[in-house]
């Protein structure tokens, strides 16, 4: 079976490429969502990708996932990484395989973001490359064999 991939980022990532390049990089979301559908093509897997600022939007995202023939997913959760139980919650109920990505390494930054509500539900996590992160996340996805059935 090919992989059914969905691509969650998370609140503000629509600005990505538009306001602070030093830290996020100049590409837009447009931009890194061609190229990861692009290279998923590629390799024969489909790619969705969807944005929100809303928790529940978020939330509600990932159950759906549950059904809609999910096999992996790849999450920027944002800033709601180091607040969402909600987001967690969500993600521990689906048990679906998922990457956590970040834009910036996070432990270079804050001390509020060196926690993560999602990591240790994830298979790993990549944060620092820039857009490479995502790139890098899908690469190690594709590699991977997809044994889910639609429910
Ligand atoms: O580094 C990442 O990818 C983050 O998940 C980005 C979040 C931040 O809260 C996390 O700690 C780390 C913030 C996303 C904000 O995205 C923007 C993009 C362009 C301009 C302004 C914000």
């Amino acid at each position: 079976m090919t992989h059914q991939i969905l691509v969650l980022h998370g609140p503000n990532l629509n600005l990505l490429g538009q306001r602070e390049p030093d830290i996020y990089g100049r590409e837009t979301l447009s931009d890194v969502d061609a190229a990861l559908r692009a290279s998923a093509q590629a390799h024969g897997a489909t790619l969705q990708t969807f944005q929100s600022n809303s928790e529940s939007a978020f939330v509600d995202r990932i159950q759906q996932a549950r059904t809609d023939g999910t096999s992996y997913m790849l999450i920027n959760a944002g800033a709601y990484t180091h607040t969402s139980i909600a987001i967690r919650d969500a993600l521990a109920a689906v048990a679906l395989p998922f990457v956590e990505v970040h834009l910036s390494n996070v432990y270079r930054r804050e001390p509020f973001r060196h926690h993560s509500y999602l990591s240790d539900l994830a298979v790993g996590v990549i944060a620092g490359l820039g857009v490479d992160s995502y790139l890098a996340a899908l690469t190690f996805v594709l590699k991977q064999p997809s044994v889910r059935q639609r429910e």
